[in-house]
């Protein structure tokens, strides 16, 4: 329950636990198969580090072949019983009872969000765990509301025929997940898969895999039926997530993670023509125009560089600025990333906390240098902030921003997935859309103008999947969702959604 007063409890089934100060107790984190946790066969453990100071936090069971296998054959057993019969009204009924256990179970969703990405939870508790239980009564609401096609045709014997579409179920779906945004990802697509009618297994990025976990508590608890939702946790290659992905018995695969991983999966799903919704990666221009409000573009733009510490697909890694405002844009921005409070998740001010891991430190320390080799102007960050003894050996970095470099240098290309961005001025309209289309990418962008006649222009001109004009990341989640280009494949959200996690099926009946 939100705002509930801590209080300690013993760990539970999934070997999650609500207690926030043991976050360096060592845990065990099992599998969800057919309504059980279970450890896998065998045995193999793999080690989760905590992102605030590189320490083993939890120890949880990776799934091999014969865990995918168990977790698919239960959710075709599930789909055969008494959730494939199951009235909408139902099933609408059993998912609220989802959310609202997610909303009452609140704190213990966010002390395991935290533990696992050390983002603030100050952050946690506005965006992943409300979307966590926002995103099942949404679909909820869409698979209720929903009217179906209905065609009367002539027939040559004067007596006609009607046509009507029904919607079924997809069947058993492979969820991929990231680990940027956990729960928020991972229910954007469990929630509307159940709301169809189909049944999950789901696979959560190595390093984020307690809510996930915890999510399987809940569905016992309100009784969803054993089978509808499955965890396997592992790897991609050669582990679970690989062996998920080349099932037979998965009918489709829903993903979100890097745009190299989604070419993988798809060239998986080719194997017996499985339909894949992709979400992959981005490098997402901000356009700021003379005219644009500089409080308003000051604030989303901070937020779009730095919120989540940069590790948001939809996340401003490049910014063109209409050259009359571009010094006094850098120098506000610079003054906004400086006042951001790098620490600890649990501190009220926290505004940054560190990157999932120090692998991806790594890379992200690399971009910083090749900046630098690159003959960026750095205005501010550019390395490794200075961190109190306890959380030294954490995944911190500093928030940075860099000018002086064009749209030719790596950190203008590659996403970088960090809280940095390059800061170029533009001369013209015409310009700036061109050099913000040039890129492989095509997730996201956001447009900062008072002129309305050009924001609709500029936006319309963006070969991107979503445009924010004044704002960055306002979600109305019955909107078309997904990337262009190398970002994605597929919308999902809302009636699109239905697209991707039905069959619709046409039912002719001559008169
Ligand atoms: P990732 O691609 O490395 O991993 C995502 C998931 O895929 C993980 O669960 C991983 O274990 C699994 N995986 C890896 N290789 C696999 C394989 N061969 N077969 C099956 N599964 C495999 O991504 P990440 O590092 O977890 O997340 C960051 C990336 O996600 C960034 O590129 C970011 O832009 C992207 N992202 C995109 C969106 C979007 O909506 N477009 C949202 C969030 C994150
Ligand atoms: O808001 C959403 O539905 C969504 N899929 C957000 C993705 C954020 C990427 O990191």
């Amino acid at each position: 329950m939100r705002g509930r007063p801590w209080m300690p409890s013993a760990p539970n089934e999934s070997g999650s636990s609500s207690h926030r100060k043991e976050e360096h107790e060592m845990k065990r984190i099992k599998n969800f198969i057919n309504g059980e946790f279970i450890e896998a066969a065998g045995g193999r453990l793999f080690d989760k580090r905590s992102p605030l100071d590189n320490q083993i936090i939890a120890q949880v069971s990776e799934a091999g072949r014969a865990e995918v296998e168990a977790a698919v054959a239960a959710g075709r057993a599930a789909l055969e019983g008494e959730w494939g019969r199951i009235t909408v009204a139902d099933r609408v009924e059993l998912l609220y009872g989802v959310a609202n256990e997610i909303n009452r179970r609140f704190e213990d969703f966010l002390a395991a969000e935290v533990a696992d990405t050390g983002k603030p939870r100050s952050l946690a508790s506005h965006l992943d765990i409300p979307r966590g239980a926002a995103n099942f009564k949404i679909f909820a609401d869409v698979v209720k509301n929903v009217p179906s096609e209905f065609f009367e045709m002539a027939t040559p014997d004067g007596r006609g025929a009607i046509n009507y579409a029904v919607r079924r179920p997809v069947g058993v779906v492979g969820v991929v997940c990231p680990w940027n945004l956990p729960l928020l990802l991972m229910t954007w697509k469990v929630g509307p898969a159940l709301a169809c009618g189909n049944v999950v297994v789901v696979k959560p990025s190595e390093e984020t895999r307690q809510t996930a976990t915890l999510l399987g508590e809940v569905m016992n608890a309100v009784g969803i039926p054993k089978g509808v939702y499955n965890v396997v946790h592992g790897f991609g290659p050669d582990s679970a997530g690989e062996f998920l992905t080349r099932h037979p018995g998965v009918n489709a695969i829903t993903f979100t993670g890097e745009t190299r991983t989604g070419a993988a999966i798809m060239k998986a799903a080719a194997e017996g023509a499985r339909p894949v919704s992709l979400e992959m990666g981005g490098k997402n221009p901000a356009i700021i125009f003379a005219d644009a409000d500089l409080d308003a573009a000051i604030e989303g733009t901070l937020r779009s560089c730095f919120a989540n510490c940069g590790q948001v697909c939809l996340g401003t890694e490049r910014v063109y600025v209409e050259r009359p405002l571009f010094e006094a844009f850098v120098a506000r921005l610079k003054k906004g990333a400086e006042a951001l409070v790098i620490g600890h998740p649990d501190k009220a001010d926290t505004g940054l906390g560190p990157l999932i891991s120090r692998e991806h430190q790594e890379k992200v320390l690399g971009y910083y240098r090749k900046a630098v080799e690159e003959g960026a102007t750095v205005v501010t960050g550019g390395g490794v902030p200075d961190m109190p003894a306890e959380l030294k050996d954490g995944a911190w970095v500093q928030p940075t921003i860099w000018t002086g470099l064009g749209d030719e240098a790596a950190i203008a290309r590659e996403e970088i997935f960090g809280p940095c961005t390059l800061v170029m001025p533009f001369d013209s309209e015409e310009e700036v859309v061109r050099r913000a289309n040039n890129t492989n990418y095509g997730l996201a962008a956001s447009v900062w103008t008072k002129d309305v006649t050009r924001a609709h222009r500029v936006a319309g001109r963006l070969e991107v999947g979503l445009v924010w004009v004044n704002s960055w990341f306002l979600r109305d989640l019955r909107t078309p969702f997904g990337g262009s280009k190398q970002s994605g494949i597929g919308r999902e959200g809302g009636v699109h959604s239905l697209e991707f996690y039905t069959e619709l099926k046409n039912i002719c009946v001559k008169l």
